[in-house]
C-alpha cells in the first residue's frame, strides 16, 4: 500500500527502531511511548485489521506475539506486566489501518494508562 505508514516501516522506507523481524511480522517500537519498550506488532502483509486475516496468517502473526512479548519481558527486570492491545476501526482507537499489536510493558508504579 503506497500511502500506509506501517507499509513504509516494514520496507525500511521511513526510519525505525526494530526489535524483531522475520518474514511474517516486524516488531519496532511505538513513536510514542506509552511506557518504555512500548512496540508495536506488524504483519509484513498490508490487512487494515483484524477481520482481514484469514486462518493461516492469523496463525503465524498469533504465534510470534509471545515470543517477542518474553523478549521484552526479559529485556529488564523491572517490567512487571504487559498489555496486549489491537486496535480495530476508529471507534475502537485504531488510527493506523495497518493491522497491528501494542505491547505495553508496565513496571511498578509506572505512569501509563490505568
Ligand atoms: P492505534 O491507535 O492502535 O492505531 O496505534 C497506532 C500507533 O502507531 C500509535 O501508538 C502511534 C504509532 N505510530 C504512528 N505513526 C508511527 C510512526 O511513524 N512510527 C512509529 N514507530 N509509530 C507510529
Amino acid at each position: 500500500m503506497d500511502d500506509c505508514i506501517f507499509c513504509k516501516i516494514v520496507n525500511n522506507e521511513i526510519p525505525n527502531y526494530t526489535v524483531y523481524e522475520d518474514d511474517i511480522v516486524k516488531a519496532f517500537l511505538d513513536i510514542s511511548q506509552t511506557t518504555p519498550g512500548h512496540t508495536l506488532v506488524v504483519p509484513k502483509k498490508h490487512v487494515a485489521n483484524i477481520y482481514d486475516y484469514d486462518a493461516k496468517m492469523a496463525e503465524q502473526v498469533f504465534a510470534r506475539i509471545p515470543k517477542i512479548a518474553r523478549a521484552i519481558k526479559n529485556s529488564a527486570p523491572d517490567i512487571k506486566g504487559m498489555n496486549i492491545i489491537n486496535n480495530n476501526g476508529k471507534i475502537a482507537s485504531q488510527s493506523v489501518f495497518h493491522s497491528h499489536f501494542h505491547l505495553i510493558p508496565r513496571y511498578s508504579e509506572d505512569d501509563g494508562f490505568a
